[in-house]
């Protein structure tokens, strides 16, 4: 790949683009001049039962409270009051299904299947603050579930359909959930899988806090029974009555955890709360995608596992009333025409997807989106990692027609929504940079110390930070408090400012590039997983004594999973490839097929410092094949031969 980098190259709007968008230049200044008053303006867009008396209570940082004393219905913003207004009849989720179904359903279908699933919640004995999981493929009743969560107070903790019983079984037990929803199976290029068997697995051993699993039929294979535990979808929710009347809840009330990778084996439960979460979610998803409801067809194609579906599938869009498309499948089944079709289909006019798709999209040739009427598309959207100047200018010149704006939105599970993107009525984009923070957002990129880089000294990388607190910002970890401040806060303590655990640097303009992860946080295809988590996969292996993961760069899923392992005396003796794959195979199981190293090399020795530490940049050098860099502090430098010999 040949990737240039000119810091000069923009691509503003069209004159016509800018004049019809959401947002005009003048935006930033009103935000800068009242910060506090532009969010307060930006939560009218909610429906609130009773008004907040303050904006924001900063006293107990770092835990905010925004809208204080407010009084909202998570639910009700999302769904109820679009019928009200006389909207029911639109739709709010196309539905294409991976074997070729679809549905749709509009926010009056919504409302009644949301007041279902409330009812029968509520007859199950749920109350407002208990946590349900939700472990379940892009259906429908995923959405539904979710939001007949937000509708009575219940907190819920997404754990994505691709994790491991062990994964599920670690995200119930810090959340003490009461209630697991899942499907029977799930479609997978063109085959039924089990899924709830999973959950069976995951619930097999040692007490726990679950007392009913809520079952779905997606698939209708065979699907082995708990009686008293277990219950269909069909024979209780769908039976129950599809009035509800929503009760608000406090500004400040969980709306829900979802579990991301830390730089140690155990995941974080981030906390979101209600009021500030939807008004930024809303306030992003309008102003950044350009949103208006009745005129767009919007797509993106996260899982609603990850936190941009939270955000930019369910409440962001739903707050808004858009209509979007939800696909329940992959890219490339039945063939890799698959989401062009969908877009030339609904004429979807917002697309907002991940680099390593686009670059997947790449890979595959122009032949395939060329075949399709792409005329429709007016906005395109990246997330998830940075994305090289290469495949955004692609994107734009094919996917885009040569003429879209691109997003490319920086944030994280900790952030809530958005925090830094261009506008894509004003900005003119650079391909590759995040470029600005929006409206209401501080950020800055310094030194160790907290002194701000300086201008357009591309040596004079930094660390992403954020000075002023926002209003989707987590509220916590859930169960663990001290490691929230420890983890987020504690790096610039004497500012008060959030680490982001992100390098950048600020060109000559000042437009901001997001580098990647500073930590022990590999990106693979946009998803976060931790190296100690992936150690621990192997090292729990009977034949592993110690592991050392590192990501190194991959042209398609930005980086791949490179492990290297000393082995025990007793598996030593035996096959190295059958090894090897027994061990990618323990870490599907153990942690998801997303976590599955891309290379497993069995070595005699790591490489340490003095102080015991291992040295995860030199072995990114040699997964990367580069030159080693600084030796100098290795016990024992020889020790690279070895590694090196294992690759060869
Ligand atoms: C939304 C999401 C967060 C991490 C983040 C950063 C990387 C996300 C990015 C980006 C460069 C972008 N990241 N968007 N890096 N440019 N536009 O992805 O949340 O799964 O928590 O990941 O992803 O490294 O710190 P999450």
């Amino acid at each position: 790949m040949t990737d240039t980098t000119d810091y000069r190259d923009a691509y503003p709007p069209s004159p016509q683009f800018a004049a019809e968008a959401n947002a005009d230049a003048s935006i930033y200044d009103r935000a800068a001049a009242d910060r506090e008053g532009f969010w307060a303006e930006q939560a009218g867009r909610l429906h609130w039962h009773e008004p907040w008396t303050r904006t924001l209570d900063w006293s107990n940082a770092p835990v905010a409270e925004w809208f204080v004393d407010g009084k909202l219905n998570v639910a009700y913003n999302c769904v109820d009051r679009h019928v009200l207004d006389g909207h029911g009849d639109q739709v709010a989720i196309h539905w294409e299904g991976e074997p070729g179904d679809s549905r749709a359903l509009t926010y009056s279908d919504l409302l009644a299947e949301v007041s279902r699933a409330a009812n029968y919640f509520t007859e199950l004995g749920l109350r407002a603050g208990d946590r349900v999981a939700i472990y379940m493929p892009m259906v429908p009743e995923a959405i539904i579930a979710m939001l007949a969560c937000a509708r009575l107070g219940l907190t819920h903790s997404l754990v994505f359909a691709g994790f491991s019983p062990t994964a599920l079984r670690q995200r119930i037990d810090d959340a003490e959930a009461r209630l697991v929803i899942t499907t029977d199976g799930q479609w997978r290029r063109g085959a039924p899988a089990p899924l709830k068997t999973a959950v069976d697995e995951a619930l097999g051993t040692g007490s726990h806090t679950v007392e009913h699993v809520l079952v779905v039929r997606r698939t209708g294979i065979d699907t082995p029974w708990t009686e008293g535990r277990d219950l269909w979808w069909d024979e209780t929710v769908e039976r129950s009555a599809p009035e509800h009347e929503a009760q608000p809840f406090d500004s400040e009330h969980p709306l829900f955890i979802l579990y991301t990778s830390g730089t140690t084996g155990k995941p974080k439960g981030i906390l979101h709360t209600s009021g500030g979460y939807l008004t930024q979610a809303a306030y992003t998803h309008h102003t950044v995608f350009d949103h208006r409801p009745g005129r767009d067809v919007y797509w993106c194609t996260a899982d609603i596992g990850w936190v941009t579906g939270h955000s930019y599938i369910v409440y962001g869009p739903l707050a808004n009333r858009a209509t979007q498309i939800v696909y329940e499948g992959t890219p490339n089944f039945p063939d890799q025409h698959r989401h062009f079709q969908i877009i030339e289909k609904y004429g979807v006019t917002i697309y907002y997807t991940a680099p390593t798709l686009i670059r997947t999209f790449m890979k595959w040739g122009r032949e395939i989106p060329d075949a399709h009427d792409l005329t429709s598309l007016r906005v395109l959207g990246s997330v998830g990692e940075p994305i090289n100047p290469e495949a955004w200018r692609w994107y734009r010149e094919v996917i885009g027609a040569g003429s879209t704006p691109i997003v490319d939105t920086w944030w994280q599970t900790e952030t809530g929504a958005i925090m830094i993107s261009p506008l894509p009525g004003v900005t003119a984009a650079k391909p590759g940079a995040a470029m600005t923070p929006l409206p209401g957002i501080s950020a800055a990129v310094v030194d160790e110390e907290g002194k701000p880089v300086r201008l357009g000294e591309t040596e004079a990388n930094g660390y992403l930070v954020l000075d002023q607190p926002w209003p989707s910002m987590a509220r916590g970890i859930w169960g663990d408090m001290d490691r929230f401040r420890t983890t987020y806060w504690e790096r610039y303590a004497a500012q008060g400012w959030y680490f982001a655990g992100d390098g950048a640097k600020l060109d000559a303009d000042g437009d901001l590039w997001v580098l990647g992860r500073v930590d022990d946080v590999m990106n693979v295809s946009g998803h976060r997983i931790s190296t100690a988590e992936v150690e621990s996969a192997l090292v729990g292996h009977a034949g592993v004594a110690e592991a050392a993961v590192v990501g190194a760069g991959d042209a398609t899923t930005g980086q791949g999973i490179v492990a290297f392992v000393i082995l025990t005396a007793e598996a030593a003796a035996r096959s190295g490839a059958a090894l090897v794959a027994e061990l990618k195979a323990e870490v599907s199981r153990e942690i998801s097929p997303i976590a599955k190293p891309r290379e497993i090399h069995i070595v005699p020795e790591l490489p340490k410092t003095r102080s015991g530490k291992i040295m995860r940049r030199l072995l990114r050098d040699v997964a990367e094949g580069r030159e080693l860099g600084d030796t100098s502090t290795l016990v024992d430098p020889d020790v690279f031969e070895a590694i090196r010999a294992s690759r060869a």
